[in-house]
């Protein structure tokens, strides 16, 4: 069953018919896994068990970085295995969330194939040769997508799945600001009157290291306006979830219609990309900066994407930046605006 836009009256039906007898079941996060692919991956987890009677494991590779994140998974007791703790030929069906095969954003190895995608970033050509694929681009998470599953397979969703349903919606699309489209509302509505109203805010609002707070000012301090764009390059980070916190935070600036933050996390160049410009797909915009140099992709509203620095020297190092921020600047049409450091006493 290949899925694609249309979507059809039993997706989730057909996605566990499609399993068959086959036992052992893995279900891969993308890299640095935010919330939305951790509750996908556990809603997924939890429709396996329910339907199939099968224990599924949850993988992921990287790292869980931002303290919400962490307290997500300690609080759900959501169970994670890391890929090196991990053998790929030891499982039968593969799936895949949040994410799609080779994009550069998942850890499985390129000769392995996913049985199962689910996923709502724009269709890839890879992902059309998986047996089972379901993506739907124009949905903001893909939590709305398996809270429809859940829905379909008549599963009752207990307070922890509907915490992390509902975490992973709320925060792929920024508190509804990125997506009002109906699927989304929908889910919300559904998953919010089940969620642990104590849980949920705990996850909200854990307690950050000083050290959050002092990255904080360094990437304001490092931030340069052109027009209406903001970029920063934070140098390294201690996660890398930060720059697309950045990002989202900076776009709130009266008047700026675009940031990019940048930073170095464990030999990765790691760039997020937000916007609120109608009209433009930050997604496409992230693979144009990257295009020869690294992966990336997104959403119309929020993209990211990364660069493999590994044997290079600081210089060329420096050259991929400059040569990133050259064109997203030449993209978003400010090449021309001499760039002024957000901080005044810069100047
Ligand atoms: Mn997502």
């Amino acid at each position: 069953m290949k899925i694609n836009g249309n979507t059809p009256a039993n997706p989730a039906h057909t996605m566990v018919s499609l399993i068959g007898q086959r036992k052992s079941i893995l279900v891969m996060c993308h890299n640095n896994p935010d919330p939305d692919t951790i509750a996908s991956a556990a809603a997924l987890k939890s429709i396996f068990a329910q339907t199939l009677h099968r224990k599924a494991v949850i993988g992921y590779d990287g790292i869980v970085g931002r303290a919400e994140n962490r307290e997500l998974v300690r609080r759900l007791k959501i169970d994670m295995v890391h890929v090196n703790n991990l053998d790929f030929n030891d499982f039968l069906v593969l799936a895949l969330v949040d994410s799609q095969p080779r994009t550069g954003n998942n850890a499985i190895p390129r000769r392995i194939s996913p049985c199962i995608v689910i996923d709502h970033h724009p269709l890839r050509k890879e992902t059309a040769r998986c047996q089972f694929f379901d993506v739907r681009p124009h949905y903001g998470s893909s939590s709305t997508i398996l809270t429809e599953y859940l829905r379909e397979l008549e599963i009752e969703i207990d307070s922890k799945l509907a915490t992390a349903l509902f975490y992973g919606l709320k925060t792929d699309t920024n508190g509804l600001s990125r997506s009002l489209m109906k699927a989304d509302l929908d889910a919300f509505n559904f998953l919010f009157p089940k969620i642990a109203p104590r849980t949920f805010a705990a996850i909200e609002n854990p307690s950050v290291p000083k050290s959050y707070y002092l990255k904080f000012a360094d990437a304001i301090d490092h931030s340069v306006q052109y027009g209406d764009v903001i970029i920063s390059y934070m140098g390294s980070l201690t996660n890398p979830d930060i720059a697309p916190e950045m990002a989202d935070f900076l776009l709130r600036m009266e008047n700026i219609r675009w940031t990019l933050c940048l930073g170095e996390f464990k030999d990765e160049l790691i760039l997020s990309v937000r916007t609120s410009r109608r009209g433009w797909i930050a997604g496409k915009v992230a693979l144009r900066i990257l295009k020869g140099i690294g992966t990336g992709g997104g959403h119309e509203k929020a993209a990211g994407g990364k660069v493999v620095l590994t044997g290079m020297t600081p210089a060329e190092r420096t050259r991929t930046v400059k040569k990133i921020t050259e064109r997203f600047l030449k993209i978003v049409g400010v090449e021309n605006r001499a760039g002024r450091p957000l901080v005044p006493h810069h100047e």
